[in-house]
């Protein structure tokens, strides 16, 4: 049996929530028991005010300490070991830890606040602070009938079905996966096949993949913490389209105008190489024609992946790894066509501003929902040429700062592209 006490000015409020369902029955059942202390009770004054104006000045009013803390020592008097948890905005977040570390105690206080706050010296009569989310409510009633809800559901009997909390949301750190009943078509929707089939085993696979995608999307804060196989963890990060980047030696302008091929530089290949590593980028190629630059290029990567540099610095290897020198744009496309058995879709990245851009956030998206994959163009020199643009799906807005200096090295663009299309 797990005691509430709840100490409030509007013990009325409890009645509907308590008075029905899951709580009642749980009531009704022993299980748990639920006092309300009117603290209007344990005021000493003749107008049994529970309020005053704050020290200081300023709006509003502040709950007086001497009732609540009456109200509070009066129940620890009974009870040595009943916790005093006082519900508060500025109070830990409650989660579903909290509920769990709850339901294992014998007695919890709830003390609930009202007006603009209490007399901070109440703090010391108090074991914790609750707040039940980001929002402001009018007093703490509703946040004291949230955490008897959550830790009551988790004690032993209270729910018919001894699996249900368990089986729910939060439970595995992940999402619900969808529900259907009866209809098999509601206004043009039909159920999921699979759940038709009576396969159960395909069943479950389908609502873990249901689950994981929802959380992906919609809480991708949950995953990190979640437990998740060895498998998932790689599948529910990869179930995004596969971003290929490809840096252009040629064709590109020079600052005439003129179509040229460009030199192959160290640093280009270094930092992209580890952006693109620390993003998730699939592959990176370096496209020139010249073999001259093409062997240079193959001798710096040759270093660190297999040379001395190897040993020398782990980290870079794994970098350079991603990178493929390779000579045409279209063989880089060609190649992803094979492996892919789909074109990838193209973005061309400029620094110059033009009309029918497609935003950031646009293609963020797009990146999220797509298992296709996509080919980012990054040009050297002067800017891809107008042959190439000619080429691609899609031309991503340029990067501008508040200035109107607008010369970023090509690795620095392509860093904080990778960031506003894969950053956290
Ligand atoms: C001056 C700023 N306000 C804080 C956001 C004052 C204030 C507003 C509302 C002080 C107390 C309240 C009443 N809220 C609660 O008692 C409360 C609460 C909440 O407002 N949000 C989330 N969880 C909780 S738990 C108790």
């Amino acid at each position: 049996m797990l005691k509430f006490t709840v100490i409030t000015l509007f013990p009325q409020m409890f009645a509907s929530s308590l008075g029905h369902s899951i709580l009642k029955k749980a009531q009704e059942k022993s299980l748990i028991s639920v006092r309300l202390v009117d603290l209007r009770d344990y005021t000493i004054d003749r107008h049994r005010t529970t309020d005053d104006s704050p020290y200081g000045g300023g709006h509003g009013m502040v709950m007086k300490a001497e009732p609540l803390v009456a109200a509070i020592e009066e129940i620890r008097k009974n009870t040595r070991t009943a916790r005093v948890i006082l519900l508060s905005p500025k109070g830990k977040g409650f989660t579903q830890k909290d509920a769990a570390r709850l339901a294992c105690e014998t007695e919890i206080v709830l003390v609930c606040g009202r007006y603009e706050g209490i007399d901070a010296r109440i703090d010391f009569f108090i074991d914790e602070e609750l707040s039940i989310g980001d929002y402001t409510l009018s007093g703490g009633e509703p946040a004291a009938t949230v955490v008897i809800d959550a830790v009551s559901r988790l004690i032993p009997g209270v729910l018919g079905n001894e699996n249900s909390a368990a089986e729910e949301s939060f439970s595995d750190g992940l999402l619900e996966y969808p529900q259907y009943t009866r209809p098999e078509e509601f206004r043009g929707m039909k159920v999921p096949e699979v759940l038709l089939s009576g396969d159960h085993d395909r069943i479950k696979r389908w609502r873990r993949e249901m689950s994981l995608r929802v959380t992906r999307e919609r809480r991708p804060d949950l995953l990190a913490k979640a437990s998740l196989t060895g498998e998932e963890r790689v599948r529910v990060f990869h179930a995004r389209a596969p971003v290929f980047v490809a840096l252009l030696h040629y064709p590109v302008y020079d600052k005439n105008g003129q179509v040229v091929t460009t030199a192959v530089t160290n640093m280009d290949i270094h930092d992209i190489a580890r952006s693109g590593k620390t993003y998730g980028i699939t592959r990176y190629f370096v496209v020139t024609p010249v073999k001259a630059l093409q062997k240079l290029a193959l001798k710096i990567i040759d270093h660190w992946e297999a040379g001395y540099g190897s040993r020398y610095n782990v980290t870079r290897k794994e970098a350079l790894a991603l990178v493929r020198i390779r000579d045409t744009l279209d063989d880089v496309v060609i190649e992803i066509e094979r492996e892919y058995g789909e074109k990838p879709t193209v973005v061309v990245t400029s620094a110059r501003s033009r009309a029918l851009r497609t935003s950031f956030a646009e293609l963020r998206e797009m990146l999220e929902k797509e298992t296709r994959p996509f080919l980012i163009l990054l040009g050297t020199g002067w800017g891809l040429t107008q042959e190439v643009f000619s080429q691609a799906d899609y031309v991503l807005e340029s990067i501008q700062g508040p200035t109107d200096y607008n010369h970023l090295a090509v690795r620095s663009a392509a860093a904080i592209i990778f960031d506003r299309l894969l950053g956290h």
